[in-house]
Formats: structure tokens, C-alpha cells, sequence
């Protein structure tokens, strides 16, 4: 039976027997090795496949201890500003609650996949003429007037949820690894991740961020964030830990999204690929045991695939055509 993450990590979160489970089997997420990967760079590389969560990214986590929270404090509708996963998620949370949803998405950049999931959930979804930053200024402003609860990653039960990857992945590998490597746009998850081995003791994973060279125009939509809203905390995870902040241009990180899908077998969408390619700059020590966290799924943007991978071939429907097209 699926496990719902509050009750896996009941001890470890805010949550009291009052608290309604709001759960669509998030968490428990696999760690797969890399092997072809983990010769050519000399490490062992661990993927930490956040892409399976129910609604294809890691904003499940957190958006599991926020609803619940939400609803158990008298909430009736939820508001959150995204670049797009958020929103899926906070939809999806706020169906199986019953309760009702505002997206704001900046116009014209999130990818359609994350646009299809919040209509399908029901959400109201808003485009905003402006950029993300905008959004989540006027979301903020919104929920202090009372009506709606925010569940960006301003709200501390996301990055409580959010926290639970760094027990998955110490308890799977029977200790911290050397190094974990993820995307930073807000900072949420990498302040999310120095809370968990914080609360964990004992020494801590270097936390290498990987953010956008050009924040404002990436073909990473999900991380085109200018104003991270955790920079602070960010900055202080990556130091405290002996990180590293790491900056990746486009075509790094296009390199490192095609390396995944073709190399191991795992299509993220573009943004989840930052941590792979930060790998070239914060080089492991030969041998080390390294973590990098996907962080979202490849369908989310199948716009970008259509882009980037190799258009399929018109074949006609016999054998020898076939391997003619193959050769
Ligand atoms: C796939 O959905 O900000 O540094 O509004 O979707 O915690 O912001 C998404 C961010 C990495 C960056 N990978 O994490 C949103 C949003 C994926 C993401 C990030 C996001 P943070």
C-alpha cells in the first residue's frame, strides 16, 4: 500500500492527529543509480527521481503538509503564483480536498503540460501580464487580506514537506552522500534540504545550487525566477554545508537534459537537468557518492522536446523500409 508522506514522516512534521491527510501517494521516490553516468564522470551518481511524484514534480512534498495544514486551519481556497509545477500541485491538493484553487501564471512561459494539469484539476487559472516575480507579489498581497492561503514556498509546511527527500535519500543510502546537486530558482527546496540535515545531525551533504545564467529568459521556465524569494537562506545552505552556488548557461544545461534521457534513461523537463550540469563546475573528488535530485518530469514540456530531439522519420509500413530508416 502506498504510504502517504505525512504518515511516513509523522514524527519528523508539524502535523497533530487533527490534522486532515490531504494525500495523493507523494514521497517515497526512487533513488536510481546511474551507472553509465557514474563511469564517465568516476563517481557513484545517484538520481533522485522527484518526476514520479503524483502530479510529475517535487512540489507533491510540500504541497501535502501545506493543504492539509490549510484545511486543517478553516481554509476554503488556496492561491499560489508558479512558473507552473506549484500550480499542478496546488491544484491537484486542493481537489482532493474539496476546496478551491487560484493559479496565477506569468503569460506565455510556463509549459503547457503544467498549464493542462491546473485546468484539468479544476483551478482557476489566471495568465498574469507580467513575470513570475510580479505573480507572487500580487498573491502575497492577496492572501494577507485573509480569503486564501498561500502555498508558495513562503508557507513553511511546503519546505517541511519538502525536507523529507534528504530522509529518503540518507536512509536509502545508509548515510549522507559526499554531494547533493539540485536546481535553485526560489531557493525553496535548497533551504527545504539544509532543514532536513539540520534536523538529520551529523554531517551534511555539500548542497550544490545550480541556477540559470540568464534568470529571466532560460529555456528552463521552471527556474525563470529573477528574484529568488530564499536567496538569503539559499546562500547561507550552500555555505553552511560547504556547497557551492553554481551558474549554468542554456546550453549546459540542454547537454546534461539530453546526457539523462539518453544516457539513463530518465526525461525530466529542462530545468531538472541544472543539477547534472553543475557537475562540470563543482567537480566531485574521484569515487565520491553523489546525489543529483530530477526534479520534475520531461512530459511536463513536451514543447521543448519537440525542439531539441531529433524529429521521427515517414517510413511506409514494410520491412525493408524499416531498415533502411534504422541503417
Ligand atoms: C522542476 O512551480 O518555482 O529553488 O512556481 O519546477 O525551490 O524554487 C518551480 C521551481 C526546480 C526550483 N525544478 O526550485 C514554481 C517554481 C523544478 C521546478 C525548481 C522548480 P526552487
Amino acid at each position: 500500500m502506498t504510504i502517504p508522506l505525512i504518515e511516513r514522516f509523522r514524527d519528523r512534521l508539524p502535523v497533530s492527529a487533527a490534522t486532515p491527510v490531504i494525500s495523493l501517494g507523494e514521497g517515497s521516490t526512487p533513488l536510481l543509480r546511474a551507472p553509465r553516468l557514474s563511469e564517465r564522470l568516476g563517481i557513484d551518481l545517484w538520481l533522485k527521481w522527484e518526476a514520479s511524484n503524483p502530479t510529475g514534480s517535487y512540489k507533491d512534498r510540500g504541497m501535502t503538509v501545506a493543504v492539509s495544514k490549510a484545511v486543517e486551519e478553516g481554509a476554503e481556497a488556496v492561491i499560489v503564483a508558479s512558473t507552473g509545477n506549484t500550480a499542478s500541485s496546488a491544484a491537484a491538493y486542493a481537489a482532493r480536498a474539496g476546496i478551491s484553487a487560484i493559479v496565477l501564471l506569468p503569460q506565455g512561459t510556463v509549459a503547457s503540460g503544467k498549464v493542462a494539469q491546473s485546468r484539468m484539476y479544476g483551478a482557476l487559472v489566471l495568465e498574469v501580464s507580467g513575470s513570475f516575480d510580479e505573480a507572487l507579489a500580487a498573491a502575497r498581497e492577496l492572501a494577507s487580506r485573509g480569503s486564501h492561503a498561500l502555498v508558495n514556498s513562503l508557507n513553511p509546511y511546503r519546505r517541511e514537506g519538502q525536507k523529507t527527500a534528504v530522509f529518503e535519500i540518507v536512509e536509502e543510502l545508509g548515510a549522507a552522500p559526499a554531494a547533493i546537486y539540485l536546481p535553485y530558482g526560489g531557493g525553496g527546496n535548497t533551504t527545504a534540504y539544509a532543514q532536513g540535515f539540520a534536523e538529520l545531525g551529523g554531517t551534511p551533504s555539500r548542497l550544490v545550487a545550480a541556477q540559470s545564467a540568464d534568470r529571466a529568459h532560460t529555456i528552463a521556465t521552471a527556474i525563470r525566477i529573477s528574484e529568488p524569494v530564499h536567496a538569503a537562506t539559499a546562500t547561507a545552505a550552500v555555505e553552511h554545508t560547504h556547497g557551492e552556488l553554481v551558474t549554468v548557461d542554456d546550453a549546459e544545461i540542454l547537454v546534461a537534459w539530453g546526457d539523462l534521457a539518453r544516457t539513463e534513461g530518465l526525461f525530466c523537463e529542462p530545468s531538472s537537468a541544472a543539477g547534472l550540469a553543475a557537475l562540470t563546475h563543482a567537480q566531485p573528488a574521484a569515487g565520491e557518492t553523489v546525489v543529483v535530485v530530477i526534479t520534475g518530469h520531461g512530459l511536463k514540456d513536451p514543447a521543448s522536446a519537440e525542439t531539441h530531439a531529433p524529429p521521427p522519420a515517414r517510413v511506409a509500413p514494410d520491412p525493408d523500409a524499416i531498415l533502411e530508416a534504422a541503417k
